[in-house]
């Protein structure tokens, strides 16, 4: 491993080579006006570009403070380079690098709660925006409605003032807020839920309601929570993208962020607390982003949940792999052509050229994006991923079969054991109980399927989808992930 003593800082900002991209605006008369919950890859590739773009078009109160719910890790890799990081921006034909400056702090919520809600209380924070993945709601997926049975909202509601859960920072700041006499912050939802704006609203809502009736309504009534459609992928940083962004600064980077050339934002433009001019940095504000929402889970989405389970069955590493197995690159596009007919979509969308927009990203070569990566947290992603189109196809008497084989894929994989009988390390809320009925269920797909279909928090009343489920997950365990996808997209 290369080894240079430098490390990217303020003070070595000049020493980049003159290629890099850096903040062209003076940080230090930048001043946070946005707290963000969930510092991951996603955000630091995402919003705070956008945001770093703000700053430099002169909106210098709009400065981030990140904060991470749990791990010190990011924290940690970022302070001592005065959270400057650099995305490596990849594609085929070359990588670009630019440096950050959008992020100006960060939090680690677990360490100092009380702190984070303070800051998000104070009266400069004025936006209040949310990556912590679908699972960190502490809700039902099938249903939206607050899990208030989970440890972290049990938690939060005897520990107000000290919460560990992204609503309970949420409604205790809120609360803070309104004692104060302040105006509430935009609650601004950056994950992949459907309606995210509306369902992080009804989540919030909920709790604020088991704390106080009265607050509960003041949260629905004041408190803005535009939805939004997000969209870059951006895979986990590996230590030889460290090296390889190392190479290109001259100096060490602790943690850059990986990621495409495209990127998107679709922002309902509803801020009770004002806003940057995002329109200026690229983000399409509309009255209604439920349309695009879907669009995006149900054909990106969609389609990456289904490669990421049939191709880590069989046995390819990255979605790029999977992608360049014809039959795969068919069940992709197969996958978005079930969903589209489910969409309705303002007039001068082009579908046709967004989906095949999406297959040549997945197929991005530069892009190392794990199938393991994106199979994690299932039960969290299929509800809006792939069950809510096979719904409306069922309604609309329509076959449902490729959608089938994703879930079939999804099924297998939770199972815990590959085709090969190794055990996979599956990463879900609810991996220990997918676990305990594969093991009672045995491999046998007239069992199996009944058996996780009845997991009711993430499939409802789904018992339509019986049928096609069982039968695709038999053809997984006749012939294998990949020659039933070969056959099926050859049928
Ligand atoms: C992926 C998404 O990990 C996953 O589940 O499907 O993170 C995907 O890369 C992004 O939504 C793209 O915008």
């Amino acid at each position: 491993m290369r080894q240079t003593s430098m490390r990217l800082g303020r003070a070595n900002l000049d020493r980049l080579p003159p290629a890099i991209r850096r903040p062209a605006y003076d940080r230090s008369r930048v001043t946070p006006g946005i707290v963000h919950l969930g510092l991951g890859a996603f955000h630091r590739a995402h919003q705070a570009v956008v945001i770093d773009d703000c700053l430099a078009a002169g909106a210098t109160s709009w400065g981030i403070v990140g904060a991470s719910l749990r791990s010190p890790d990011t924290r940690d890799a970022l302070a001592p380079q005065d959270h400057l990081y650099t995305i490596a921006v990849r594609a085929a034909e070359g990588t670009e690098h630019r440096v950050i400056g959008a992020l100006l702090d960060s939090v680690v919520a677990r360490e100092k709660p009380a702190a984070l809600v303070e800051r998000m209380a104070n009266p400069a924070t004025r936006i209040a925006s949310l990556t912590v993945t679908e699972k960190g709601y502490c809700h039902t997926p099938q249903t939206g409605d607050l899990d208030e049975r989970h440890p972290d909202i049990v938690h939060d509601l005897n520990n107000f003032d000290a919460p560990r859960s992204a609503p309970g920072f949420i409604v205790a700041a809120l609360a803070r807020r309104r004692a104060l006499g302040a105006m509430p912050f935009t609650v601004l939802c950056c994950d992949n839920l459907a309606a995210n704006g509306h369902t992080v609203r009804r989540i919030v809502t909920q709790f604020a309601a088991l704390r106080s009736k009265d607050l509960g309504k003041w949260i629905a009534d004041a408190v803005a929570f535009p939805s939004t459609m997000v969209d870059r992928i951006v895979p986990e940083t590996t230590v030889r993208d460290r090296d390889a962004v190392e190479s290109a600064l001259g100096m060490r980077d602790a943690w850059p962020v990986m990621t495409e050339p495209f990127t998107q934002w679709v922002v309902e433009d509803r801020f009770t607390a004002g806003r940057p001019d995002l329109a200026a940095a690229g983000v399409e504000l509309v009255t209604d982003v439920k349309p695009f929402e879907l669009m995006k889970l149900r054909l990106l989405n969609a389609s990456h949940s289904a490669l990421a389970y049939l191709g880590y069955l069989s046995g390819y590493e990255t979605i790029a792999d999977t992608m360049q197995d014809p039959h795969f690159a068919r069940l992709a596009a197969q996958v978005m052509e079930e969903a589209a007919v489910t969409l309705t979509m303002p007039a001068g969308t082009d579908l046709a050229a967004y989906r095949a927009s999406l297959l040549k990203r997945f197929a991005n070569p530069a892009l190392h994006h794990r199938t393991w990566q994106i199979a994690m947290d299932g039960s969290q992603k299929l509800p809006q991923r792939l069950l809510g189109a096979m719904q409306d196809r069922l309604a609309r008497g329509l076959p449902i079969a490729t959608h089938a084989l994703a879930v079939a894929g999804w099924m297998r994989y939770v199972t815990g054991l590959d085709e090969q009988g190794r055990s996979i390390d599956v990463r879900d809320p609810l991996a220990g109980e997918f676990a305990a009925l594969a093991r009672e269920a045995g491999p046998v797909a007239e069992r199996l399927a009944p058996a996780l279909l009845g997991v009711a928090k993430v499939f409802g009343p789904l018992g339509a989808l019986r049928e096609a489920v069982t039968a695709a997950l038999g053809r997984l365990y006749t012939v294998g992930a990949r020659q039933a996808v070969a056959t099926h997209v050859s049928a």
